[in-house]
């Protein structure tokens, strides 16, 4: 069965102990007596927060003895029905096979999100139209594919300059300049600004909503003249009951690579999610860093360069793509928890820094509801 929802994140998430009875809703944040009449309520609350099944009305009624410590607090989302204390991931039906009016329209279903019949985003585009395209298939030709499309038949690519650029060699130079989207700071609610020298928001949680929690992007950002180029996808949605995180796939791939590999400033993306539990970029490389050109993950380098990889360093991997000579990640993963009825805002934004000049890019796939919580964290996957 699934995971414990409601101890992964010790904020309001399920409520009831799944026997039908409705929890006080205007007892939020009160533990629940543990006395007298209530007794067959705390006995069946153990039960399940040990795991085990309570689908049944009426069990487990005989075991008032094995009474440990103080219960933790229950909560109640009012809104909600009563749920129970176990993570269950909402059906998905991938939809990107669809036709769609609009290519913008088409890129959102891509990335797994507005399916009909399944919880809709409020979604938004901005960037230049020749930074979004939906690719169908995998990218490149190596087999196996470097770059499978992950969920339904179509990824979405997100660049810094002329998206088509990335499919195949030939399409373009990789440096294109798309005027009008340079906003230097990165648009609200994001901020590069670290919530302390000191704390990041997992340690200290009080700091959310100060800043980037991570406290990731400042150090890149700082000393230039920011964002050029910027293209995001931002969607705002309300967490389904009974989940405890959200998952996406992102790779990074930058013709920066090799020439300007190693220099102090480069193009970044950042995944910021706005939450109760966490405000700030969610994707990292495997140094804590947020996914740019000199990002730990950067496992593809099809040209030699000074630093790591002398002669002969290659990558066939990224046969077929744009990005042949060039350097890429691969496929990575991020999760991060999430609390069920709260509406998040979650952006992908990419953007060069310092100038418009040579692109990088990111694909994007696989949207997912989870039952992993927690502070986010992004693996190869
Ligand atoms: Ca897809
Ligand atoms: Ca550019
Ligand atoms: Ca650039």
């Amino acid at each position: 069965m699934g995971l414990l929802a409601a101890t992964s994140l010790g904020t309001a998430a399920c409520s009831d102990d799944g026997s039908g009875r409705d929890t006080d809703v205007g007892g939020e944040g009160i533990p629940e007596s543990t006395s007298g009449d209530e007794a067959t309520t705390e006995s069946m609350d153990d039960t399940t927060e040990d795991g085990e099944s309570t689908s049944g009305e009426g069990e487990s009624t005989t075991e008032g003895d094995d009474e440990g410590p103080i219960p933790d607090p229950k909560f109640d989302v009012a809104t909600m029905p009563d749920s129970p204390d176990i993570c269950v991931v909402p059906d998905h039906v991938p939809c990107d096979h669809l036709d769609y009016p609009n290519e913008e329209q088409e890129a959102w279903r891509a990335l797994g999100l507005n399916c009909p019949g399944e919880f809709q985003a409020d979604i938004d585009y901005n960037g230049h139209y020749l930074a979004l395209m939906v690719q169908e298939g995998q990218l490149g030709t190596y087999d196996p594919p470097t770059y499978p499309v992950l969920e339904g038949e179509k990824m979405v690519i997100l660049s810094t300059g002329d998206a088509f650029d990335v499919v195949a060699p030939g399409n373009g130079d990789g440096d294109t300049s798309l005027p009008g989207n340079d906003p230097g700071n990165l648009p609200a609610p994001m901020s590069s600004d670290n919530v302390s020298d000191t704390e990041d928001c997992e340690m200290n949680p009080a700091l959310i909503g100060m800043g980037d929690c991570s406290n990731t992007i400042q150090a890149q950002f700082e000393g230039t003249s920011g964002a050029f180029d910027y293209a995001e996808m931002r969607f705002s949605i309300e967490v389904p009951i009974a989940v405890s995180g959200m998952a996406y796939n992102v790779a990074f791939m930058s013709f920066e690579y090799p020439d300007f590999y190693g220099w102090d400033y480069n193009d970044m993306y950042v995944a910021w999610l706005q939450s109760e539990n966490w405000t700030g970029n969610i994707t990292f490389d495997e140094q804590g860093k947020p996914l740019s050109l000199n990002a730990g993950f950067l496992d593809y380098k099809d040209a030699p360069n000074f630093i790591d990889c002398p002669l002969p360093c290659d990558a066939p991997e990224l046969q077929g793509t744009g990005l042949e000579g060039r350097g890429a990640t691969k496929w990575l993963e991020t999760n991060v928890g999430v609390t069920s009825g709260e509406t998040i805002e979650v952006i992908f934004a990419i953007f060069d820094i310092q100038d418009n000049i040579v692109d990088s890019a990111v694909l994007l796939d696989n949207f997912r509801w989870t039952c992993l919580g927690g502070t986010p964290g992004t693996v190869v996957g």
